[in-house]
């Protein structure tokens, strides 16, 4: 039986993995077409105005061209949630709501910019294709960008079993999705400093949905021991 919802993009991608993560949430099939970014082909721009993955295909609104497509993870998720309601990852009352929002921002911007360009590009994606490891970049990321962002949300979990609710949201899943590319590039969240985090952390990729692309990718991205 053919899937309805296609997602364009590739492995590794924590905006491909919010995706993929929602979906297993809901229990919802789907097929992951493969489209590298480096570069995007050009049939892809069609659907991805800015050339970024994840794009959703929904062939039950449109299966050619344009028809059916939505860029951007946060805009998919949101309509996800819609197309299939439960179980909720939103929260329903407006304030609660807002701060999952804010919190998914905050991971997919903050802290994107941080892991994926400052450790996971330099670190890991450098070695896929074939140059050297840029560890001083990964270094000073890991020592000087982060620990600011980690003190903010240690004291937002502290307390807490997660970051809105008590319950797990749209937020855990950006937060989660960033955690799966610093496990990647072999650093881990000083348990010491943010006692919180690191617990949080830790149980977010013990998460069946979480857990399961971090063990599918690690086949694909070599264990790395850096000095960081
Ligand atoms: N706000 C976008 C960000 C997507 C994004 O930046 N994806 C990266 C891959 S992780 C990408 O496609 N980069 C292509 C490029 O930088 O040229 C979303 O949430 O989907």
């Amino acid at each position: 039986m053919s899937k309805e919802l296609i997602l364009y993009g590739v492995k590794g991608s924590p905006f491909v993995r919010k995706v993929q993560v929602v979906l297993a949430e809901k229990d919802v099939d789907f097929t992951l077409e493969p489209v590298s970014i480096f570069p995007a082909p050009d049939w892809f721009t069609e659907i991805s105005p800015a050339r970024r993955i994840p794009v959703l295909r929904d062939t039950s609104i449109g299966s050619e061209g344009r028809a059916g497509t939505l860029p951007d993870s946060s805009v998919i998720c949101a309509y996800l949630e819609r197309k299939h309601p439960q179980p909720a990852l939103y929260p329903s009352d407006p304030f609660p709501y807002a701060r999952a929002l804010w919190f998914e921002e905050y991971a997919d911007s903050e802290l994107a910019g941080q892991i994926g360009t400052g450790m996971f590009r330099p670190l890991i994606v450098a070695r896929l294709m074939g140059k050297d490891p840029d560890v001083d970049t990964a270094r000073k990321t890991f020592r000087e960008k982060l620990p600011p962002m980690f003190d903010y949300l240690e004291s937002e979990i502290a307390g807490h079993s997660h970051l809105v609710e008590e319950r797990f949201t749209i937020a855990d899943i950006a937060l989660g999705c960033q955690f799966v590319n610093l496990r990647h590039t072999g650093a881990r969240i000083d348990s010491a400093k943010w006692p919180a985090l690191a617990a949080y952390e830790a149980s977010l990729l013990e998460r069946p949905s979480l857990a399961r692309c971090l063990a599918d990718e690690q086949k694909l991205f070599k264990p790395v021991d850096f000095d960081l």
